[in-house]
This record gives C-alpha cells, sequence and structure tokens, in this order.
C-alpha cells in the first residue's frame, strides 16, 4: 500500500487484477479513499503485459462496481417471471429457499433435474471453478459443458500439438512476420497492439486474415478478406505452393511431423485455382502469401477464438496449425504459432475441484444447446443456477432460451453483480462481489503470468463471492465433507499446490509479495516445443489417430460450413448472407453493455452490409433493418461500405435488447461439441 501524494495522505494504492474473460489479465492499480471507496483505476505501469493502460471497458471498471443496478441484497420475485419485480429477503432465508429447493427437486425428479450453468463471468480460479464443481458434483447434477467459447480450438490443438500451448507472447517482437488469423487485437487483445507496434519498429510485416475489414485489418501491411469459413482451404492451398516450390524444411518435418507423406498427398487436392474459387481470394495473393510465410523469418501465426466459431472450426484451426511444422517455423525465438498459452500452467484443478468427491456419473448438458436442454420433455431440468454467466443473452437461438427460462415449472436462481436479461427470470436473485471486493488467483490464456487480487474495498451492500454461497449452500444441504470448508486462502494455496515444473517458486507467500510471477521455463525464451510435442507420437500430428477413433478424417481437409451456398443451397436461396457476430469494442460479451458511456461509444446496435447487397434490398446508409431467419429476428441500423464482402453480415455484439443471438444456432463445430455463432445464414430487409 502507497499513499498517492497531494492531500490523499488517508488514499491507498491496491494491486487488482482484471478478472474479465480476455486475453490480456491485466494488472491494475485501484486507488481507495479514506471512506473505503475505489476512485480510480489504471492499468499496472510495472507489469510487462499490461504496461500502465486497460482497454475502453475496464477504464469503466468502477461504473459498474457502483452500478445503481448493481445487486445489493438477496431478493425473491414478487413479479410475473421476465417483469424484474424483486424485494428483499436476508441471506439466512434466501439460503433456506434454495436449499429446500434444491432438496425437494432432488427426491422429486433426481438429481440431473439441476442444472447449474456458468462461464467465465470471472477467470479468477476460485471463483471460476473450485467450490462450485464440488458443490454439484458432490449432489449429483447434470454436468454443464462449458463450450460456449473455445471448445473446437482447444480439441484441435490438443490433437494436432498436443496442447493448447504457443510462444510467449512477449516474443513476438523478435517475429518479423505476423499473421493474424481470425482475431482483432485492437477490440479483443488491446495489449497485444504495443506488441506489435515495436514488432514493426523492429522490420515485422503484419498480415490480417478475416472475412472483416476491422480496425485491426485495416491498420496491417495486408489484408486478406476471404468467405467466412474458408480458412482450411486456404492453408492447404498455402501447404500446396509450399510444397509444390519445396520451400519445406525436410530436417524439421522428418524429426517433427507425423503423417506427412498424408498430408502432402491432401494438399495436391488443393491447386490454387481451387483454393481462390472457395475463398474468394485471387490467385496471386494467394501464391504471394505462401511465399512470404516461407521466406520471412521468424514468422508468427497468432489464430483467435472467433474463427473457430464454425461447424469447420476444429478443422480450420487443425489445417492453420500445421503450417509452421512444414516450414519449421518453431525453431526461431518470435517463430511458430499461438492460439492459446492455458496449457503452459500446472494449476493443480483436482485439488481445487476435487472430482474425488462426486456422486455418480450424471448426464452431461452442452451449454451451447441450452435452448434445447431447457425444452426437453423426457428428462427435463426443473431447477437451474447461473453464476458467472448471462445465457439470455450470449446462448444461441434465444428466442427459445428465454421461452424455456418463462417455464413456470422451472426453478431460477442467479447469483450476479448487476441485473442483466437472465436476472429478469430468476426466482431467486443472490448478490456477488466483484473482483475488486475478493480474493482471486489468476493465469492467462495468452501471456504467462501468475497473479494474486486480492481485495481492495469491502463487499457492497451484502455482496458474497461465489465460493462463500457455495460454502453456505453446501452447509445446508449437510454436505460434511471437510473440503466445503476450505478458505479461499486455502482454496489459493491448493491451486498451486503443484510439481509441475512451471509453477516452481510460485507460492501464495511469493505473490502477496510481487502481485505477478512469470512461470518457470529452461533458458532465455519459452520454446515449449524444443523438445517435441506432447502428442501420442511425440511430433505434430498431421496424421491424428485420435481423430481417426473419432470417425473423422484423420488428414485434414476443407469441409464447407453448414450454413452457406455450398453446406445447404436450399436454405442459401432463403437466406443468402452469412451472417458474423464478433466481438464488440466497448462491451464484453454482454458484459458492459449497461454501462452508459460505453453504449454511447458503442452507438447503436449495427450492421455492416456490402453495398452491392444494400443496393439490391433498397436500404440505405443508416437505415433500420430486420436481420433474420426461421430462428428468429433482431433490428439494426445498416452501416453500408467496404468493411464486409458481398453476401456477409457483420454485427458487432453483444446488445441487451437487441440481440443478435436471436438467429444464431446451436448447431456444434465438428470437433470439441462447440459453438457455432458464426456459422448462421440471414436474411436482411428494410423496416
Ligand atoms: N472488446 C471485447 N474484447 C473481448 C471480448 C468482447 O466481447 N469484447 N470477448 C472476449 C472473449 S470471451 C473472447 S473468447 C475473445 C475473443 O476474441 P477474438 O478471438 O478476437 O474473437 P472474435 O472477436 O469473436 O472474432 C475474431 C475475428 O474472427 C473473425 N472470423 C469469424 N469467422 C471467421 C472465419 O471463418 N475466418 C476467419 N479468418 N476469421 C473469422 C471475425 O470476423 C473477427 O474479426 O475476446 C475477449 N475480448
Ligand atoms: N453472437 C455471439 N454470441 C456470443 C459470442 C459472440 O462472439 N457472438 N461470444 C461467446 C463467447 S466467446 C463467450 S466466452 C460467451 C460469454 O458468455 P458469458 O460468460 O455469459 O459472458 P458475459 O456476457 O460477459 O456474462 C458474464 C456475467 O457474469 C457476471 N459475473 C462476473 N463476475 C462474477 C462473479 O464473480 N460471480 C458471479 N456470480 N457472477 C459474475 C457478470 O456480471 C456477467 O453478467 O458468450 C458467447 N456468445
Ligand atoms: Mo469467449
Amino acid at each position: 500500500m502507497t499513499s498517492s501524494g497531494g492531500n490523499s495522505t488517508h488514499m491507498k494504492t491496491n494491486i487488482n487484477v482484471c478478472p474479465h474473460d480476455c486475453w490480456d489479465t491485466c494488472s491494475m492499480k485501484v486507488t481507495v479513499d479514506e471512506n473505503g471507496k475505489a476512485v480510480r483505476i489504471r492499468g499496472n505501469d510495472e507489469h510487462p503485459i499490461t504496461r500502465g493502460f486497460l482497454c475502453v471497458k475496464v477504464n469503466h471498471y468502477l461504473d459498474r462496481v457502483y452500478h445503481p443496478d448493481r445487486i445489493l441484497y438477496p431478493m425473491k420475485r414478487v413479479g410475473a417471471k421476465g417483469e424484474g419485480k424483486f424485494e428483499r429477503i436476508s441471506w439466512d432465508e434466501a439460503i433456506r429457499i434454495v436449499t429446500d429447493r434444491f432438496k425437494e427437486t432432488i427426491s422429486r425428479f433426481g438429481a440431473e433435474a439441476v442444472l447449474p450453468y456458468s462461464y467465465a463471468g470471472t477467470l479468477g480460479l476460485l471463483n471460476y471453478s473450485s467450490m462450485d464443481r464440488r458443490f454439484f458434483g458432490k449432489m449429483g447434477a447434470s454436468r454443464l459443458e462449458r463450450t460456449i467459447c473455445s471448445a473446437a480450438g482447444t480439441a484441435a490443438l490438443k490433437a494436432t500439438l498436443g496442447t493448447g500451448m504457443g510462444i510467449d507472447p512477449e516474443d513476438m517482437v523478435h517475429s518479423r512476420l505476423i499473421i493474424i488469423w481470425g482475431l482483432n487485437p485492437m477490440t479483443s487483445n488491446v495489449h497485444q497492439v504495443p506488441i506489435l507496434e515495436e514488432a514493426r519498429k523492429r522490420g515485422a510485416k503484419i498480415v490480417v486474415i478475416d472475412p472483416y475489414k476491422h480496425e485491426t485489418a485495416r491498420r496491417a501491411d495486408i489484408h486478406i478478406q476471404l468467405r467466412p469459413g474458408t480458412d482450411s482451404a486456404l492453408a492447404l492451398g498455402m501447404m500446396n505452393i509450399l510444397i509444390r516450390e519445396n520451400r519445406i524444411d525436410r530436417d524439421y518435418i522428418r524429426q517433427y511431423v507425423h503423417g506427412y507423406e498424408e498430408l502432402a498427398e491432401r494438399a495436391r487436392d488443393y491447386p490454387v485455382e481451387k483454393v481462390a474459387a472457395i475463398t474468394g481470394i485471387q490467385q496471386e495473393r494467394i501464391v504471394e502469401l505462401a511465399r512470404m510465410y516461407a521466406e520471412t523469418r521468424p514468422a508468427l501465426i497468432r489464430v483467435g477464438y472467433g474463427i473457430q466459431r464454425h461447424t469447420n472450426g476444429g478443422e480450420m484451426v487443425r489445417s492453420i496449425a500445421l503450417l509452421p511444422a512444414l516450414t519449421g517455423a518453431w525453431k526461431e525465438v518470435g517463430g511458430g504459432f499461438l492460439l492459446s498459452n492455458s496449457g503452459a500452467f500446472g494449476i493443480n484443478k483436482e485439488k481445487l475441484e476435487r472430482p474425488d468427491i462426486y456422486t455418480g456419473n450424471p448426464r452431461r448438458i452442452n451449454m451451447v444447446q441450452l435452448a434445447s436442454a431447457l425444452h426437453d420433455t423426457s428428462n427435463p431440468v426443473h431447477m437451474m443456477y447461473v453464476y458467472n454467466s448471462n445465457p439470455a443473452s450470449v446462448a444461441p437461438d434465444t428466442g427459445r432460451v428465454i421461452e424455456g427460462l418463462k417455464r413456470e415449472d422451472l426453478f431460477l436462481v442467479v447469483h450476479e453483480q448487476l441485473m442483466t436479461e437472465t436476472c429478469k427470470y430468476a426466482d431467486i436473485l443472490l448478490p456477488a462481489t466483484t473482483t475488486l471486493e475478493h480474493l482471486d488467483l489468476h493465469v492467462s490464456y495468452w501471456h504467462l503470468y501468475v497473479q494474486l487480487n486480492e481485495p481492495a474495498i469491502q463487499p457492497l451492500g451484502e455482496a458474497k463471492p461465489n465460493t462463500e454461497v457455495f460454502r453456505l449452500l453446501a452447509r445446508g444441504m449437510g454436505y460434511t465433507d471437510p473440503c466445503f470448508k476450505d478458505s479461499d486462502e486455502d482454496l489459493i494455496r491448493q491451486a498451486l499446490d503443484s510439481n509441475h515444473p512451471a509453477m516452481q517458486g510460485i507460492t501464495y507467500e511469493a505473490l502477496k509479495q510481487k502481485k505477478f510471477i512469470k512461470i518457470r521455463f529452461d533458458g532465455p525464451h519459452f520454446m515449449p516445443f524444443e523438445k517435441g510435442f506432447p502428442t501420442p507420437t511425440g511430433k505434430v500430428e498431421a496424421r491424428s489417430g485420435q481423430f481417426e477413433k473419432m470417425g473423422l478424417d484423420p488428414v485434414v481437409r476443407y469441409t464447407p460450413i453448414r450454413e452457406s451456398a455450398e453446406g445447404s443451397p436450399e436454405l442459401y436461396q432463403k437466406y443468402p448472407l452469412q451472417f458474423l457476430t464478433p466481438a464488440a469494442k466497448h462491451f464484453l460479451n454482454s458484459t458492459f453493455n449497461n454501462v452508459e458511456i460505453l453504449k454511447k461509444r458503442e452507438k447503436e446496435p449495427t450492421v455492416f452490409l456490402h453495398p452491392d447487397d444494400a443496393r439490391e434490398r433498397g436500404i440505405a446508409d443508416g437505415d433500420k433493418v430486420r436481420v433474420y431467419n426461421e430462428r428468429g429476428s433482431v433490428e439494426l441500423v445498416a452501416r453500408v461500405g467496404d468493411k464486409v464482402l458481398s453476401g456477409v453480415a457483420i454485427s458487432p455484439s453483444i446488445w441487451a435488447d437487441q440481440n443478435v443471438n436471436m438467429t444464431t444456432s446451436e448447431a456444434l463445430t465438428d470437433m470439441g461439441r462447440g459453438a457455432t455463432f458464426h456459422t448462421n445464414l440471414v436474411q436482411v430487409e428494410k423496416v
């Protein structure tokens, strides 16, 4: 704690961690006044990734903490479901009502009638997954498959590289070619921007491959704008050129690639003329890209999560992840691949989640298919407990999700910080603390720092952290396992109790002192695959036995996405526009879409259309339009220009009242059973 000058002798500064589901996992400095109120928040200038600045959203984090819609007390519903009328009750009463209802539901219908629903409202390891997993595991409740974000990419990396790991983002300054593939750092990963700028100063070229001409694409040296869902054809086309022109690293391949011959044969099916026709990219540009990729070293491919939210999302990530193995790009510092680094940490998840105390082997419900789960009459969900998530906004086919939430025979508990669309349907609302109000431990899925978040202020009202609520619920249920008594500090020690080499020296005490510590690795740079890949063959798997067992083609190929001209010609006749709904700059999924200043900056729910598509429909820039398909519709303001190709429509998401997820589908990805928000055909008309 340090004083921060002027007449503010009673001010103190606290180090917190940004809890949001984002690559950057920032370190924040929070100033607290003499009344215990947080009055200022800024990026920690001592943190090598945060570099003293926060994103446009989290600069306004205090507007969330002290928001008029903050839920401060437990409440019970007094109006109709969806009306949003609640009355204050005590915590004791709330816990009694909820545990009585759990007991009644379990005795009448069995524990599978209970569905926990959570995602990454906070990435703090304690409040993301610890006591909650113990609690619902002990109960034997339906298991939630948490697949809404990254499942296809994770499965693709696991099978191809053996783990979700890539290069250290701090080493990107050494890259001379950076291909940003299906990611928009200016919006979703802003702390990568200074690294890109530094690399560029040192001579790097930046290429963006994305159907969307977003802010990052505009600033890149080259933007390759392709048709959505066709990237595996592009990657195979690049391989075809690399192999034909002998621009591959045969030594590296011999040592590190399993199934190269079969991959080379497959790549022969993707000559440049064919790839140009599939992707919509000119032939010369494909050839130029492949040659540049082989020649400009070190070359890094940085892939985002947006790209894998398609029915062929796994295949796309898999094909792209094979490229650096063909050119041996992994050998150089700053070369290789990066999607996720979550596999780099050695957190002791077993100790946090305690699968040893779980009851039975309950059914699994995929969070992407919540709409169907809530309409399942054969084994209905009668009780749902939501925390760390806002399914009425973020889950696909939202119209059907909301219908399900309105069911009179569904009892809904929501533990939240602020009123959300989901809260409106709650029977019981519980108040949650923000990251300024609780203790937690953080890793990142992009950079390599472990961080400690200690509370800066007292909980507002009667808000409680997730961990504490599950302790109270466990007591109410009569669960006597000692692990339900573990304190948050105990949980941190358990998480850090790990033999993993990356975690050596990272203790609670060390973190209390330093706040953030980089994981341990040998040598001056993090070179995760220097000694081989953690796959069954010890090599990059161009031929995958794992996929073969799953009934997939063991060698990658291009499959058209399900909702596209090639994938479903009949549907395409009625709904001829591919609708992408990637991250909005001023919101984080649905979080922050209730902060006035950020809504103003994001302006209005918008859809970008190509001039040809607009003209054909009599739509002018600024017109209100209806975007629809058989699942539902949403009203957006049309912006006509060059951000999209003809045949594509894009809407930055997610707004509360005009929600694009009314149109999105529950279909799952080819691997990992993930979400396919971007495989979505629509029609657009003027209203
Ligand atoms: N401001 C802001 N930041 C965020 C978030 C947010 O909502 N707002 N969300 C956070 C979360 S939860 C996550 S998972 C990450 C996501 O961050 P990103 O990985 O950046 O994900 P998206 O923004 O969904 O999509 C990135 C890009 O993928 C492109 N894309 C879609 N389909 C295809 C395709 O077929 N091929 C190619 N090449 N590109 C395609 C989209 O046009 C988009 O530009 O960001 C986090 N950060
Ligand atoms: N169309 C479309 N839909 C999408 C996406 C897209 O790109 N396009 N992105 C998808 C992706 S990548 C993701 S990750 C999902 C995200 O879906 P969600 O995980 O539901 O994300 P948020 O909308 O940010 O909602 C998180 C909620 O958790 C609450 N919360 C935060 N911290 C805590 C806490 O400590 N305790 C409790 N109890 N609550 C807390 C917040 O107040 C917030 O309301 O959305 C998906 N939906
Ligand atoms: Mo996500």
